[in-house]
């Protein structure tokens, strides 16, 4: 190796060496900075919003009700007693329902407000299974 590539080596694994020492430096600081403990506990919009509800057998005090903050989504399973079609009244358009499979769906909560959840059965019957109550933003 001729002295000038020495040399070009040599200045190469300085600035190298220069370079790291600043990222491990700047990493350093980043680790040590304290940092607000509330947002790493903060809940991410709508993780919590999963609903079921088992139609064949509706709790005694009647259909439940599931809230929502407006502006989140929310995600739904029913399984309903017979088949026919499922709609969140103001929200959805039917769906189609087989008896005792699971539907799942999702909906983005933008209006506030009450929306009751039927079955639209093929007998012809009209069964409210649940409610979802959308809480207006402040
Ligand atoms: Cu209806």
């Amino acid at each position: 190796m001729t002295d000038k590539r020495t040399l070009i080596a040599a200045a190469a694994t300085v600035a190298v060496l220069a370079v790291a020492y600043g990222a491990a430096r700047r990493l350093g600081q980043q680790l040590e900075a304290p940092g607000p403990a509330a947002s790493v506990a903060a809940r991410p919009a709508g993780a919590a919003n999963e609903f079921s509800v088992d139609a064949t057998r509706l709790p005694a005090g009647g259909p439940p009700t599931f809230t929502v903050q407006q502006g989140e989504s929310a995600s739904f399973t029913v399984v309903a007693p017979r088949s026919g079609k499922l709609a969140v009244h103001g929200y959805t358009e039917d769906m189609a329902l087989t008896e005792n499979q699971p539907l799942r769906f999702t909906l983005k909560a933008e209006l506030s407000g009450r929306f009751p959840m039927h079955i639209h059965g093929a007998d012809g019957s009209h069964t409210e299974v649940a409610t979802v109550e959308v809480i207006p933003r402040r």
